[in-house]
């Protein structure tokens, strides 16, 4: 079955500025895990002993999902990763041609022997232990190497295989580089020599492609897609948690496999813990994405709020929004007045005109009106005013 990666704790943290403690990990797990998360990667153990710390505690929580560690491709470093309690352990190290010869400077053939050491290693420790190996910069390595080391890895004992955009160079509608070519050609590869690892995908969002490439690679039959939650990671990131389950509902998984009620809260902790804000207009999660403003929208959604939208709100546990500013007219203000419980005042003719005033004059400033209580206050001084009158 398909399955969703979540790396908030472990890419997301490579975001400039990011950290999360210990029990923050722990806290943002378990809702991960709530919303059906199916792997969780913690982070990198050699890094820092407090991430080994995370990883262990988050282990040893009893969630459903599987509880990974990130490794360069050593021994020693795999080794911490199995001392933390893992079900998960993954695995990169690039066979690119730039890589091997700029980076590491070893040849294609030694890259493959440490690949196979390594790999060998960690499934003779822990034969249940779930291993993928990503050829990171795989989207940027000739497709020959990326098939013969994933032949190699998965004889040795991987599970998974991700194909990494590691710098947001597939794009789709480009065959040589895009994701429906690499994964169904490892795949139909694999296949012949009677492999089946599962395919998974990392696609980073350098050029805003992230979604796209991970939709085109799940079209393919990609079996596991990486996110995080705000898309965070390095550089632009990589693709959206809420954004992607969307996406995948309209392209026909069941949403019951998802938890949607809980995202909000999860996107409000992770924004929290990383002081990274989610941008307004962001997709799903963002405060204007169902907000709706100019009058005639207004006008329209009052009778059916999918004469704008087209996304069902119940099955993502959220709640359209008005906004008040410029752009509204009278059905606005009366709109708005029904959500405060305030419907009496919509026969008060001089009332709707004074705070529809009121809403442009303060909208002329540069204020977008809340619908709670800043329109509450509004309310109630132009009814002040009229009553003085
Ligand atoms: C990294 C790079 C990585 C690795 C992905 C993976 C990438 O930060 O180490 O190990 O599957 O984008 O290639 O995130
Ligand atoms: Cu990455």
């Amino acid at each position: 079955m398909f399955q969703i990666l979540d790396s908030t704790l472990r890419e997301g943290e490579q975001t400039p500025g990011v950290y999360f403690s210990p029990e923050t990990k722990l806290l943002i797990a378990q809702y991960l895990d709530r919303i059906g998360i199916d792997i969780i990667e913690v982070g990198n153990p050699a890094v820092s002993p407090e991430i080994s710390e995370a990883i262990a505690l988050v282990a040893q929580a009893k969630l459903n999902a599987k509880i990974g560690a990130h490794s360069l491709c050593r021994i020693d470093h795999v080794q911490k990763a199995l001392d933390c309690g893992i079900d998960f352990l993954g695995i990169f190290f690039s066979v690119a041609k730039h890589r091997l010869e700029r980076d590491y400077h070893i040849t294609f053939d030694q890259a493959l022997e440490q690949i196979v050491e390594v790999i060998r290693y960690a499934k003779a420790q822990n034969p249940n232990l779930l291993i993928r190996y990503t050829p990171e910069d795989a989207t940027r390595t000739e497709i020959e190497q990326v098939i013969e080391v994933a032949t190699a890895a998965v004889q040795a004992g991987a599970d998974i295989i991700s194909i990494a955009d590691t710098t947001g160079y597939a794009t789709p509608f480009q065959p040589d580089r895009s994701y429906a070519y690499f994964v169904k050609t490892l795949k139909q590869k694999l296949a012949d020599l009677q492999l089946f690892p599962k395919i998974a995908v990392h696609c980073h969002n350098d050029r805003g492609l992230a979604l796209a490439n991970a939709l085109d690679a799940y079209k393919a039959g990609a079996d596991i897609i990486d996110v995080s939650v705000i898309g965070l990671g390095e550089r632009a990131g990589i693709v959206d948690l809420a954004t992607l389950l969307v996406n995948l509902v309209e392209m026909g998984e069941s949403k019951r496999r998802w938890e949607f009620k809980y995202l909000q809260e999860l996107y409000h902790l992770v924004s929290q813990a990383s002081r990274i804000s989610i941008p307004p207009l962001f997709p799903i999660m963002g405060k204007n994405a169902f907000t709706h403003y100019a009058g005639v929208h207004v006008t329209a959604i009052a009778k059916d709020p999918m004469l704008y939208q087209s996304l069902n709100l119940e099955s993502l546990a959220h709640q359209n929004k008005l906004a008040l500013g410029m752009q509204s007219g009278r059905n606005s203000i009366e709109l708005a007045l029904k959500q405060i419980g305030k419907e009496e005042m919509i026969e008060n003719e001089s009332l709707i005109k004074s705070i529809l005033k009121e809403v442009k004059f303060l909208a002329k400033q540069g204020t977008l009106i809340d619908i709670h209580n800043e329109f509450i206050n509004l309310v109630n001084r132009c009814v002040a005013i009229e009553n003085f009158e």
